[in-house]
């Protein structure tokens, strides 16, 4: 199967999930737009729900849907949230934000009563930190920002470069709160909790990418057609 097919397997999986009348955290990237495009059908069948986007771009695709959407000031509980991962671990930890929506997606699952991730197998890991690590900061002060964060990646004991996130046209990229994302490639985070607390110490960083203690499942889609559902 290739990389779309699994995405779309995996999401397919999630489909059952949502039950009538629920508040929905729809996540970001192509597994969740592969959600979208089938949630879209089944809202056209009769399905009611709400969804609440963790990105302009999927308020964007619910709407060309027609999945009705509301904010978190309106709904600040949900039911459910369905989103992708860049890695996820056997303990259900995860990084997240390589889409730069990293806090939107972290607020949207912290928010919802169950958080299932959909992926590809390739996602799992054994160890986090293959996939750099976004970090989202201010843009004030982001000199100084990125020096604190050196300095709290290395108190973690992990090593390895931290590179601000431009786009193909050579851009900064923002995110949708106005923020940078700095990437840390360290190759491995061998204490995820360690690192996630030096990050959080350090004024300026907005939000990062580890999400701990978050997921309650994850659909992992294989090329055997089978879904592993770690949970
Ligand atoms: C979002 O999209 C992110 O948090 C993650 O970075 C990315 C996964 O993308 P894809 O589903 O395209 O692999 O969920």
């Amino acid at each position: 199967m290739s990389a779309p097919d699994l995405k779309r397997a995996a999401a397919e999986r999630a489909i059952p999930l949502v039950e009538d009348g629920m508040r929905l955290g729809i996540g970001t990237g192509s597994t969740a737009a592969a959600f979208i495009a089938l949630l879209g059908e089944r809202v056209r069948a009769g399905l009611t729900v709400t969804g609440v986007p963790t990105s302009e771009a999927t308020r964007i695709a619910c709407e060309r849907e027609g999945i009705p959407l509301a904010t978190l000031e309106e709904l600040p509980e949900l039911d459910l949230t369905i989103d992708g991962a860049d890695e996820v671990d056997s303990n259900l930890r995860l990084i997240k934000g390589g889409g730069a929506a990293l806090l939107r997606e972290k607020i949207v699952a912290v928010a919802s009563r169950r958080m299932v991730v959909i992926a590809d197998a390739s996602k799992r890991v054994e160890t986090l930190g293959a996939f750099p690590l976004p970090v989202e900061v201010n843009l004030f002060g982001i000199g100084a920002t990125t020096r604190a964060v050196e300095a709290a990646v290395a108190g973690a004991g992990c090593t390895g470069e931290i590179v601000r996130r431009y786009d193909a046209s050579g851009a900064p990229v923002l995110t949708d709160g106005g923020h940078a994302i700095l990437d840390l490639r360290l190759g491995r985070i061998p204490d995820p909790e360690a690192l996630s607390a030096r990050l959080w110490a350090v004024p300026g960083v907005v939000e990062h990418g580890l999400f701990l203690g978050i997921a309650d499942a994850a659909i992992l889609a294989a090329s055997d057609g089978e879904a592993a559902v770690v949970s």
